[in-house]
């Protein structure tokens, strides 16, 4: 059979896809005699068209999956589709298009998108979440953590934003504006679904330790997300009225420091005291447009507003201090209500610096003038927020801080004044939306009994198709008959809860569906879970590391205090991978320009296609619409074929690390898959003997560089460092090619280094792998074949470099074989011009040799 003269991309692609295909090599089925391993990416929102974010996604996720199969494990690597969401909706009321055929059409251009990849995916397990054979199961779920107290309705304020009609979540709220529309927020009361996420707080926060195969970052990230603070709960009551605020502090030493009380413009009590006071309601109203997020309450000037009011000192009843409202009061951290301590809180201090109130210095250095610091503290404008020793404290002062706040909080629980609490940062995950496109909410609300689950029987609550989005607001909200139903408590006419399920709430439990994802009676069989679960390796961006992995880790364990899996924590190894970059270009008006509208002109420069103007080159930055910075995969896959596209994404740089992509770049890994193809040729037409030379010739020291290569490529793909993994292919292949192959020993290390080059590829570039292997005259696919492996015995060096000294002084070096023998050693180290020299004839008395290091001749 002759050969053609150019490598068929397109064609060799699309054969090999379909042969894994058709001998169904990636369908993961259940097998106890084996160690499984799950490989799973952040499954993609369906949005059109994938990006080069997604190719590198799943470049790394398949070269992980490839791997771990010829490593003999039992792979489940799936792919499915994130299908709830605004977008669709929105597209719904831009174009008129139906949000879910919107969303399937989506789904098969992406997946069309990506089966060119070549991804050893089992697509036989793939689904959408807004299916309602997906979703009826997390209806389920949510009626079965209603049952649990997991679940749960209150009132709440919430940031509303009035361009897309619904509630955001803190954290999509940027400088008081909403994430998407940039509107700015307003504050609404409205009536929600809750998740008791707080109820794990501690479980979330401690077992983050045992996650030892995810980034530090991510968990110094959810760490700081549920933020636990270890205080005090201390009542003051309110001078002349039975009302008493209650406040949490962190530093319940400082209390004998403090100069006020503040309460949020949003404190019960504050809202009462509102009730006659037009000037505190106007205060309030300005606070109120300060927003809700931490970041615009820590920015803002410290505004108060002063009640009139006093409050009267806790462990002293002689002392009372002014109560105020404050705009840097949260309501919804700790009590919303704190005490200021001047002294040792800055923000305390410029607050009663501007208000004139007093500063009282509690705690000073433990090794400092204590006399002086107080002194001059007292004219300070800068808190001392150190720990140090009490002064100014009645019974604490001698102590250090850590003992006095042990000791206050003993006085206040004596005193029924107080007691030690811990409080976390963690808010319970509001999970209603007031959208369309989403999970809806299985309860129906009845005048008579409230609000009602929906029966077991009766789920799916189905969207109803025929919803109109020419309105603003909530379609089921203004649905003609959707909501109306009987009760199924009582049979009275209710209504339907019209709210649906935060998008997040399918993701966090995908990937145990994953496990079992055609299962019509539950949500997924537990000995498939036991199985499968956890995921091994879970991989994607980084913008996930707060949300998204701290509600599927509490899914998870709500689920199992449901009864539903029997685990802790779903993702033993995670991995977060860099952007994909670009540079950008502008043209001299200032307009984004593609990559397309640009063109190098005959002196190198870059200029704009359209009007020969030069061009302004920006910075790389992650590929946007916007900045038209972004490469199309469809494009790069046609042109240089999936082989080329993954080993780029691999091999240029750390997969941790953000990514610039270049043409340059594509093109060198084009240009190694050809080259591959071409030497791989070669090596299958030499002449070679038949057994492989490990001597310390050229084409033993290949064999052995081979076997080298293969225990550090495996290494390398065993730590994700698909990089240098790369790189020590590309070094194998250099080598190969520089051999001398002049007799039939060294045709046959050629011809072992490249095949060997070829097996260690397949992970990453998987079609021209199975081609070559295929023409190398192996029956069996690499897809189902086991990894290479390697001779230990050979790992070494065959040759050492030793030291010749003649009587103690360095005089040369001699490169050995590692086997040779003392005499074979001595002749060489003697032959030496310089050693000749020195001995000048005369008689060797004798050599001491230090095997693999040093030849000593005494003369
Ligand atoms: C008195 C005090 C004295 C405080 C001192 C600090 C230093 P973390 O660590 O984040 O838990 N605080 C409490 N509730 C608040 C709320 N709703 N809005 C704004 N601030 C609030 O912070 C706890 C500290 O933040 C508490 O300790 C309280 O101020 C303030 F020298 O109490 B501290
Ligand atoms: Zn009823």
């Amino acid at each position: 059979m002759t050969r053609p003269d150019r490598y068929n991309i397109k064609e060799t692609e699309q054969k090999w896809q379909k042969r894994w295909e058709d001998r169904r090599c990636f369908e993961a089925r259940l097998d106890p005699s084996r160690p499984k391993y799950y490989v799973l990416e952040m499954f993609p929102y369906p949005s059109g068209r994938i990006h080069m974010g997604h190719v590198r996604n799943y470049t790394l996720g398949d070269v992980v999956s490839r791997f771990k199969r010829a490593r003999g494990y039992n792979v489940l690597h799936p792919m499915g589709w994130d299908a709830f969401g605004l977008p669709a909706e929105n597209a719904a009321i831009e174009r008129g298009a139906h949000p879910g055929a919107w969303t399937m059409q989506n789904i098969d251009a992406m997946r069309a998108q990506m089966k060119p990849m070549g991804l050893s995916v089992d697509w036989q397990r793939e689904f959408a979440t807004c299916s309602p054979d997906y979703y009826r199961h997390e209806q389920k779920m949510f009626l079965d953590f209603l049952k649990a107290g997991l679940a749960y309705r209150k009132e709440s304020w919430v940031n509303w934003d009035p361009v897309d009609n619904t509630v955001l979540a803190n954290e999509q709220v940027v400088d008081g504006r909403g994430w998407r529309t940039g509107a700015l927020v307003e504050r609404r009361k409205l009536s929600q679904w809750f998740l008791k996420i707080t109820h794990f707080a501690d479980e979330l926060l401690d077992s983050l330790k045992t996650l030892d195969r995810w980034p530090d970052k991510v968990r110094t990230m959810q760490a700081n997300w549920i933020g636990r603070s270890e205080g005090a709960r201390v009542r003051w009551p309110v001078q002349g009225r039975d009302d008493v605020i209650d406040v949490f502090t962190t530093r319940p030493d400082t209390l004998f420091g403090a100069s006020f009380v503040a309460l949020s413009a949003h404190h019960p009590f504050t809202t009462s005291l509102a009730e006659g006071s037009p000037d505190l309601k106007a205060f309030i109203a300005e606070c109120d447009r300060l927003g809700t997020s931490e970041e615009a309450v820590e920015t803002a000037e410290k505004k108060g507003f002063d009640t009139g009011l006093r409050v009267v000192h806790p462990l002293d009843p002689s002392l009372s201090i002014p109560l105020y409202v404050a705009n840097f009061v949260l309501m919804d951290y700790g009590t919303g209500a704190v005490f200021g301590c001047p002294a040792h809180d800055q923000r305390d201090m410029d607050f009663a610096r501007k208000y004139g109130l007093s500063v009282r210095t509690v705690v000073a250095p433990a090794d400092g003038d204590t006399v002086a610091f107080i002194a001059c503290q007292d004219q300070a404008s800068e808190a001392w927020t150190g720990d140090g020793v009490m002064v100014n404290s009645s019974f604490l002062d001698g102590m250090d801080t850590v003992a006095a706040r042990r000791a206050v909080i003993a006085r206040l629980e004596e005193l029924g004044a107080g007691e030690g609490t811990i409080q976390y940062r963690l808010r319970d995950w509001g999970v209603s939306r007031q959208r369309y496109w989403g999970c809806p909410i299985p309860v129906i609300h009845c005048p008579a009994c409230g609000a009602v689950p929906v029966p077991d029987a009766d789920l799916p609550v189905r969207l109803p198709d025929d919803a109109s989005f020419d309105k603003p607001g909530n379609p089921l909200e203004h649905h003609p008959t959707w909501k109306h139903v009987a009760c199924p408590s009582c049979g009275t006419a209710a209504q339907r809860e019209t709210d649906t399920f935060d998008t997040f709430f399918e993701s966090s439990w995908y990937f145990a569906r994953f496990c079992d994802p055609k299962n019509s009676t539950e949500a997924f069989a537990r000995e498939l879970v036991r199985y499968w679960l956890p995921v091994d390796q879970y991989i994607g961006g980084v913008e996930h590391a707060v949300l998204h992995l701290l509600y599927a880790r509490f899914f998870t364990r709500a689920l199992k205090a449901c009864g539903y899996l029997d685990l802790d924590e779903p993702f033993d190894g995670l991995f977060t991978q860099g952007m994909v970059c670009m540079e950008t270009y502008r043209s001299s008006d200032g307009r984004w320009l593609e990559r397309g509208e640009v063109d190098r002109a005959p002196d190198g420069s870059l200029v704009c296609v359209a009007d020969g103007k030069p061009i302004v080159v920006g910075r790389s930055e992650k590929m946007s619409k916007s900045k038209k910075n972004g490469v199309d995969p469809d494009s790069i896959l046609g042109a240089y074929g999936a082989d080329a596209a993954r080993l780029f994404m691999l091999s240029d740089c750390p997969p941790e690390r953000d990514f610039d992509w270049s043409d340059a770049g594509i093109e060198g890994a084009w240009r190694f898959v050809n080259r591959l193809w071409r030497m791989a040729g070669e090596a299958m037409a030499v002449d070679a003997a038949p057994a492989l030379p490990v001597d310390t010739s050229p084409a033993g020291s290949l064999v052995r560089f081979t076997h080298k290569t293969i225990a550090q490529v495996t290494e390398d793909l065993e730590r994700l460092r698909f990089n240098t993994a790369v790189a020590r292919v590309r070094e194998l292949v250099n080598a190969a090619a520089a051999l001398d192959k002049g007799d039939g020993q060294a045709c046959a290390a050629f011809r072992f280094a490249v095949q060997t080059a070829v097996h260690l590829l397949a992970p990453m570039t998987p079609h021209i792998a199975e081609e070559l292997w295929e023409e190398f005259g192996y029956t069996a696919m690499l897809a189902e074949s086991p990894w290479p492996v390697f001779d230990p015995a050979l790992l070494e060096d065959e040759t050492v470099t030793m030291a010749v000294q003649v009587r103690g002084k360095l005089r040369g070096t001699i490169e050995v074989a590692r086997s040779a023998s003392e005499e074979e050693i001595q002749s060489i180290a003697l032959a030496l011009d310089t050693v000749q020299a020195q001995i000048a004839g005369h008689p060797v008395r004798r050599v001491v040799i230090v095997p693999g290091k040093i030849v000593n001749v005494v003369a």
